[in-house]
């Protein structure tokens, strides 16, 4: 099973991925996107700390869809192939809410060179970790260093989240979607009873 979590920076989509792999223990494995690979850390450092290289909407398209490309290659389906449930920190989801409705770069063109990194991979799971723009920004705030995605207009994050939530509407299948203003603990409860429908099964806790 492929499942990702996706959300607004400072959503805490990377804490219920790690507890949820923690739970899952050796039956899961953990990875993120950009940066899971050896390439692909080269190319996060590109995209996220280039400060004084400007990089143009469709350059930094391409860089999130070559770290992609090399990441299901070297690290998913490998795992999904022996049978691991792979659970991701941002995946394709990410591309269309921050380049198609954040950047403003077609959704059919990301949705074609998409196909062409991934191979046509797509997540059984997505799960949402739905909160304001506000509110995201607050939990991040003091972390100190902002990257380069961060220091975007706060509209620009505003779309982001509405890209989100018109693509859980659109295929609520896949998508479940959990309102994240909750404690860690009430978040990871939601999502283990999001998996568990799914047919994931859990020994204690999560
Ligand atoms: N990006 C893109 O544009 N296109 C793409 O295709 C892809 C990515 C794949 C990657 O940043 C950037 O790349 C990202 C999108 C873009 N940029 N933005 N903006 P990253 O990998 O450095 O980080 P991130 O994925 O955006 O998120 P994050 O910083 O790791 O935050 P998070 O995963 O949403 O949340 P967290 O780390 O779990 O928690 C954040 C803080 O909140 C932390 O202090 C927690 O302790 C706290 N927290 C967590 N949960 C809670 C709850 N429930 N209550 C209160 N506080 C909480």
């Amino acid at each position: 099973m492929f499942i990702t979590f996706e959300g607004i920076e400072g959503s805490g989509k990377s804490t219920q991925a790690r507890r949820l792999a923690s739970a899952l223990g050796g039956r899961a494995i953990l990875t993120r996107e950009p940066g899971a690979t050896g390439l692909g850390r080269g190319i996060r450092t590109l995209l996220l700390e280039s400060r004084e290289t400007a990089i143009s909407a469709m350059a930094e398209t391409l860089l999130f869809l070559a770290d992609r490309a090399q990441h299901v290659n070297e690290v998913i389906r490998p795992a999904l192939k022996s049978k691991m449930i792979v659970i991701c920190d941002r995946f394709t989801d990410s591309t269309i809410a921050y380049q198609c409705y954040g950047r403003g770069i077609p959704r059919r063109t990301v949705e074609s060179l998409g196909e062409a990194a991934t191979g046509g991979l797509r997540p059984d799971v997505s799960i949402l970790l739905d909160l304001s723009v506000d509110a995201g920004f607050a939990r991040i705030r003091g972390r100190g260093g902002a990257d380069r995605m961060e220091t975007e207009a706060r509209e620009f994050h505003e779309r982001v989240r509405t890209g989100y939530r018109e693509m859980v509407a659109a295929d609520p299948d896949r998508w479940s979607m959990i309102e994240a203003e909750k404690d860690v603990e009430a978040l990871a409860e939601r999502v283990r009873w999001i998996l568990e429908k799914k047919g994931v099964r859990f020994g204690s806790g999560l």
